[in-house]
């Protein structure tokens, strides 16, 4: 599975105040403790508190990059924040995200394309969020067709249905795991699929039983990649094993580590 670290998020104390009194060193740490913990790719996010987050975004990808040449992807519902975050990326980066909206997708697919960038294409509109799978589709559909029209390859497109808590959407969980299925069924080649894993527990007590029961589900669905928290070791040992299962790396009986040495 790839593995986006959902860590590098204003949303946390620790790394709002570090973009607020620019320390480096707390959001270094943080890149480099995802990585060692297995993320294939780093989430960055200003979080609500940042007053400017235009050149917050470029704070924390060059503060980032100085450390590590992993993907990062740049978390925004802004198009200016994300345009300004891909201004200074050297390597491959993910633009997160895009809605099907119409005039969301003729800025951002063209900014994918002149930026070699992979794209995350929720599956929200200006109306809402969808209430059923049947709705969902329809939005990733378009997305796709977006897509397609304008020459972006769909296998660097990731459609998320977004995910709900658990608690408050509970009759919603079995449309967004079979949405996954029916995702992938859009187009040949198919797109790939996204969560955001932690969504799921929010506001629960067993946050990482939930985290961890959702995400091996949901890979039984066919989700390509998951935004969550690598330093769950207990997660990251259920995404690990997924993958065995489904046959993309080679049994022993310590693949575990032998994974984790890649
Ligand atoms: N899809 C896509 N991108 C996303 C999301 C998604 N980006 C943001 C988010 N959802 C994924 N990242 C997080 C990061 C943290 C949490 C949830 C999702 C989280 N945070 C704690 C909480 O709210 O309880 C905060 C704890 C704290 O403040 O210390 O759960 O769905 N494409």
């Amino acid at each position: 599975m790839f593995i986006i670290g959902e860590l590098i998020n204003g949303m946390y104390k620790d790394i709002g105040k570090a973009i607020q009194t620019k320390d480096k060193s707390i959001i270094q740490n943080k890149a480099l403790e995802q990585i060692k913990a297995g993320a294939d790719a780093l989430d960055v996010n200003c979080g609500p508190a940042s007053k400017d987050p235009i050149n917050d975004i470029q704070w924390l990808v060059n503060t980032i990059q100085e450390v590590t040449d992993k993907p990062l992807s740049i978390d925004s519902s802004r198009t200016q924040v994300i345009e300004s975050g891909l201004k200074v990326i050297k390597n491959k980066a993910i633009i997160n995200s895009v809605t099907a909206d119409q005039e969301k997708l003729d800025i951002l697919i063209p900014l994918a394309l002149k930026y070699n960038a992979r794209l995350i294409g929720l599956t929200i509109s200006k109306k809402g969020i969808p209430q059923n799978k049947d709705q969902r589709l329809e939005l990733a559909a378009m997305i796709v067709a977006s897509a397609q029209e304008k020459g972006f390859p769909v296998e660097d497109l990731f459609l998320d249905p977004i995910v709900m808590p658990v608690n408050v959407a509970q009759s919603q969980m079995k449309d967004i795991l079979e949405s996954l299925r029916e995702f992938k069924i859009i187009s040949d080649p198919a797109p790939m699929t996204v969560v955001g894993l932690s969504n799921v527990s929010q506001g629960t007590c067993q946050r990482g039983l939930i985290n961890k029961t959702f995400m091996i589900m949901a890979v039984g669905y066919g989700l390509d990649g998951a935004i969550l928290d690598p330093l769950d070791k207990d997660l990251m040992d259920g995404a690990i094993t997924s993958d065995l299962i489904l046959n993309k790396h080679i049994y022993c009986d310590s693949y575990l580590d032998a994974y984790r040495k890649k």
